[in-house]
């Protein structure tokens, strides 16, 4: 049995390597312009021009599609930017955050 102190420090270690992680979800619709879709990957998920394309048409197939996985604050910064970005062009995009399941 591990002493208090140990317990403790434990606990400490366990929260500061495993913060919880969601989901930033791209939805599809049929408004939003395949240009744009990548667009947003390439500028706030940072990805490649490949794999944005990939995504893209993975939403675009299937309905959904994960943009990235981010701790919580990241992911609901990234979801609103997507947001913001959508509205401004005039694009009913929309982005959700879910749990990522450990
Ligand atoms: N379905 C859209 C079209 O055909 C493209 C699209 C892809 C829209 C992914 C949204 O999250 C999305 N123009």
């Amino acid at each position: 049995m591990p002493s208090p102190s140990e317990q403790l420090q434990e606990r400490v270690r366990t929260e500061k390597k495993e913060p919880k992680l969601y989901k930033v979800i791209l939805l599809n619709d049929d408004y939003t312009t395949m240009e744009f879709v990548m667009h947003v990957l390439e500028s706030i998920f940072s990805k490649s021009p490949a794999e944005a394309y990939r995504i893209m048409m993975h939403v675009h197939m299937n309905g959904r599609g994960e943009a990235g996985t981010y701790t919580w604050e990241i992911a609901d910064t990234k979801a609103a930017a997507v947001l913001e970005a959508a509205r401004g062009a005039g694009y009913p995009l929309q982005a959700i955050v879910e749990e990522a399941t450990p």
